[in-house]
């Protein structure tokens, strides 16, 4: 039996806080809305909530270019504003846990602005900078965001590394004094009350850019288990680490008990991507199942797993994997019940748990995020047509996941008592809100309610928590079905991910169904039919 620890019964919820609620009528999102909302959190059984940046930030790439880390971005409020926050959370049982930025900063930070007054400017070594090659880049390196990844600095001729936007200088993690400052920082939000980090592309913090190493370098290790023994370790505090390339050994090193409780990896959303999200391949069902079989017996008896459909960097999953046609409701209810009874920790981005979805974007002025405004520029640069590019973006750029939060039927969906909203409303606020499924029982909202409380109390929690995941009819092309299974007791999850109805598989002879997205369960699974069975 793993060690026991007390979030393992608990279930993330990620806001964004620029989309998730408006307290002061400007139509931007901001700390004293997310107060408002905390008794919803609290009603739904959140115990840990994420918040996406919230620092002071140019917001080239929305807050993850942060410019002071120490202060507040004054759109969101001020440091009273989170320290009421983190306050009233706590009253209410939920650990707030910060995204910790550590890869880069923004170039409107003083460190930066510093390190271009020139060489031996004492910040200079906080950023990596490189000679030019023959009058070019020192390499080939490509950033994210359809760029490259060397900036050339005119005054000094010399050329600085940035894996995302050019506003975004990577730190330089080579440079002690750089990372004691780091250090110092979280261990002042430590000091607030902060229960955790979600580290913002932590894998990429030990890169090698003359080898052309970005994720996973050689340093990666030392330098988080430095700054665990710094900052968070021992003080029984959640960290969790996002990374894009981790493979089994690499995450099990995260979690080796002197670095993070957990990773996220994202395999099992990758898996229709070809050159880059917007190159689409078609769905593989099987492949989907292999790949979270493959995680859960990495994590079967060692680390954790990071439990994700949804997050602002990804499209909404009940409009990717689900139906938002004819089986909207049922669709977003099998794809909750199929991830939150596996083991590892769930996490609930903003809105999906009343089934939000994509939205059509039919014109780029409604875009804001730069990783899909970078990718239309870039593709019409080589001819190809904008219709396309934005039906590419409307099913899976970040701006999906990035429009406001879905409170009600009433203008804006009660995100905000302004006339306008920062981001384009999703239209089907009207009929896709919190209030529309708050009393219904028979609601997404009702049913992600359940499974979270099922989690984190009550008869099949530590079955949940700790029960072995065994995947069965892993090559059946329509249903994912899996056991959970501890001291002799089970559960079983059966779903059907298609909108045809199948043969409902057998079970075992006591096993009675607990939970499911229909009210009648008969020797068929109809579409998108979900139970959940126990035999205790
Ligand atoms: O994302 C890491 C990252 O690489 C993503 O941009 C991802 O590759 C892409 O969205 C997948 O299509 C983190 C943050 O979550 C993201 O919001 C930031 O833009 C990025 O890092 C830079 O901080
Ligand atoms: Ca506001």
């Amino acid at each position: 039996m793993e060690e026991r620890k007390w979030w393992h019964t608990a279930t993330v919820y990620q806001v964004y806080p620029k989309s998730f609620k408006d307290s002061n009528g400007d139509g931007i999102g901001d700390l004293a809305g997310i107060t408002e909302k905390l008794d919803y959190l609290q009603n739904l059984g959140i115990t840990i909530l994420w918040i996406c940046p919230f620092f002071r930030s140019p917001e080239v790439d929305n807050g993850y270019d942060i410019s002071d880390y120490m202060d507040i971005n004054p759109k969101f409020g001020t440091m009273a504003d989170m320290e009421k926050l983190i306050e009233e959370a706590g009253r209410r049982g939920i650990s707030i846990i910060m995204d910790l930025v550590a890869n880069h900063c923004s170039d409107q930070h003083r460190w930066f602005q510093e390190a271009l007054k020139g060489k031996d400017n004492p910040y200079r070594n906080y950023f990596i900078w490189r000679d030019g090659k023959d009058g070019k880049a020192p390499n080939d390196l490509k950033a994210a965001f359809s760029l490259d990844a060397w900036q050339k600095d005119e005054k000094s001729g010399q050329y600085y590394f940035h894996q995302f936007a050019v506003e975004q200088p990577d730190l330089n993690w080579a440079n002690p004094a750089m990372r004691h400052e780091l250090y110092d920082m979280m261990n002042f939000w430590i000091g607030k009350g902060i229960k955790g980090f979600r580290m913002d592309v932590i894998e990429l913090i030990g890169k090698d850019p003359d080898r052309k190493i970005t994720a996973n370098g050689p340093m990666l290790h030392p330098y988080i288990e430095e700054m665990a023994r710094e900052t968070f370790l021992g003080k029984n505090l959640f960290t969790v680490g996002e990374c894009w390339n981790a493979n089994p050994d690499e995450t099990l090193r995260y979690t080796n008990g002197k670095e993070l409780d957990m990773v996220f990896q994202f395999d099992h959303l990758v898996i229709d991507e070809g050159k880059n999200k917007f190159d689409i391949l078609p769905f593989d069902f099987i492949k989907l199942k292999k790949t979270f079989r493959k995680w859960q017996e990495i994590f079967s008896d060692r680390g954790w797993y990071a439990l994700v459909w949804d997050n602002h960097d990804l499209a909404r999953i009940v409009s990717r994997y689900g139906d938002t046609e004819r089986y909207w409701k049922e669709s977003a209810k099998m794809l909750a019940l199929t991830l939150h009874g596996m083991k590892g920790t769930p996490y609930v981005y903003e809105g999906e748990e009343i089934g939000m979805t994509n939205m059509d974007f039919e014109n780029k002025s409604q875009l804001d995020d730069i990783e899909s405004i970078n990718f239309l520029e870039a593709e019409k640069e080589k001819g190809r047509d904008e219709k396309e590019l934005l039906r590419l973006i409307s099913l899976r750029g970040r701006d999906n996941a990035r429009t406001p939060m879905q409170w009600d039927a009433t203008r804006n969906a009660g995100f905000t008592s302004g006339k306008t909203t920062w981001l384009c409303m999703n239209p089907n606020y009207r009929s896709i809100n919190v209030a529309a499924e708050e009393n219904d029982p028979d609601s997404i909202l009702c049913f992600y309610k359940t499974l979270i409380h099922m989690r984190k109390e009550g008869k099949y929690s530590e079955l949940l928590v700790y029960g072995r995941f065994d995947m069965l009819m892993e090559d059946d092309e329509h249903i994912f079905m899996y056991t959970r299974t501890l001291g002799g007791r089970r559960l079983t999850v059966v779903s059907n991910w298609g909108g045809s109805e199948v043969e409902a598989p057998s079970v075992g002879n006591d096993d009675r169904i607990v939970l499911s997205n229909y009210r009648e369960n008969g020797s068929v699974l109809k579409p998108y039919e979900t139970r959940l069975y126990a035999n205790c």
